[in-house]
């Protein structure tokens, strides 16, 4: 039949755990493994989209796990979204936040695949279904978070020697904020004039804490603080955003378009993190792009540590905007002790290549999912 519409047959949800390099000490709590959400969705003219929901750290770092975006998927968004017409993007959207209010992230993961399985059935990239990309390559970030200073400037020295990374982001928030300021103050020192250097607090600070903290690391020549204070603490982020020269973040604050909206109203920040999960998936974080953009607010194209996939998703979104003032951080898989795409994203020059093809551009290796999946089944030979 010509005229046949294509239907979201069947949406599968798999937790797959996956070693980092090292651990990764964040104020809250300390990484040895990355756990992320993949979604494949089937539909009903034999095609497939691809999708990733992650967070970090189990609950530690926002209100969303690996467990409730699988659960939140296979529960709710699933029942609501099979039969719908598979390139109705946009109702199929305003139908998964009728069905599930907040969950940012399982929605995220629903609808990536949705605009993957779009771009495999017309030939075209995500980036070109946003508008058509605008750079072929990113600047990229690391994160040195190995939780002592001689260990994190010898590994900035091998991304500087490597030319991987240049800009270097600092977890911080864990230990004093003297002892901070002085870990930071030697690296800075370190990389010198051959790189940048920002921190991530994760909102470990009260706002006594954060304004010696942002006196101190813009003496030392730190250029950005991200999210120093609780994301309740909307004031208190303003007022560092007023009172320093340093620019402030904000990330956990911006649970997609509503909470841009409300950082922008009072410009209580000079640079928003842009996370595809957090903000519900592309076409809300394109939406949270659009207000910082009207607003006059700077950004970054932040990560959740998502895997190739999910990085591949963001960085199709991120190809389309003109400028990233503070570069972006789309090291996900880096991070990770394995690779589970077929073919891995291309990291060289300080900065990563959009992938080319339709969809998200890239594909899975099955056999490495079917490894890392938390329900893998074992089979013994007697
Ligand atoms: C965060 O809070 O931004 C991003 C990079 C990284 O190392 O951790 C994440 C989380
Ligand atoms: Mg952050």
């Amino acid at each position: 039949k010509a005229n046949a519409v294509t239907k979201i047959d069947r949406i599968e949800a798999i937790i797959v755990d996956v070693p980092t390099v090292r651990g990764h000490v964040l104020s809250m709590t300390t990484m040895l493994t990355q756990s992320v959400v993949l979604v494949r969705i089937r539909f009903s003219d034999g095609s497939e989209g691809l999708g990733e929901g992650a967070s970090i750290g189990g609950l530690s770092y926002g209100p969303e796990s690996v467990e409730s975006v699988k659960l939140a998927i296979d529960t709710y968004i699933a029942p609501a979204l099979i039969g719908m017409d598979a390139d109705g993007i946009a109702a199929a959207s305003a139908h998964m936040e009728k069905a599930v209010k907040g969950n940012p992230i399982a929605r995220a993961a629903v609808e990536c695949a949705l605009w993957d399985g779009l771009g495999r059935r017309t030939g075209l990239s995500v980036a070109q279904l946003f508008g058509g990309r605008v750079h072929d390559r990113l600047p990229v970030a690391w994160t040195l978070a190995s939780g002592n200073s001689q260990t994190d400037i010898d590994e900035a020295e091998r991304m500087l020697d490597a030319r991987r990374h240049r800009d270097f982001k600092l977890k911080i928030g864990k230990r004093g904020v003297k002892q901070d300021i002085a870990h930071v103050a030697a690296i800075a020192a370190a990389v010198g004039d051959r790189g940048t250097i920002r921190v991530d607090v994760n909102q470990a600070w009260s706002l006594t804490e954060a304004r010696y903290g942002a006196r101190g690391l813009q003496e030392i020549g730190c250029i950005l603080i991200e999210q120093p204070v609780s994301r309740d603490k909307l004031t208190a982020l303003k007022s560092l955003t007023d009172g320093y020269e340093i620019a402030i973040m904000a990330d956990e604050v911006l649970q997609g378009p509503a909470d841009a909206m409300r950082v922008a109203a009072n410009r209580s920040a000079d640079v928003f993190a842009v996370k595809v999960c957090q903000s519900g998936g592309l076409k809300p974080a394109s939406d949270v792009v659009a207000i910082a953009r009207a607003a006059g607010i700077d950004l970054y194209g932040g990560t959740m540590l998502e895997s190739g996939l999910g990085t591949a998703a963001a960085i199709q979104l991120f190809a389309t905007v003109p400028e990233w003032q503070f570069g972006t951080e789309m090291f996900g898989p880096l991070l990770l002790k394995d690779e589970i795409l077929a073919t891995p994203l291309e990291y060289k020059d300080f900065s990563v290549t959009v992938p080319q093809g339709p969809g998200i551009g890239v594909s899975l290796d099955d056999d490495k999912v079917s490894f890392y999946r938390r329900d893998r089944t074992v089979t013994v030979k007697a």
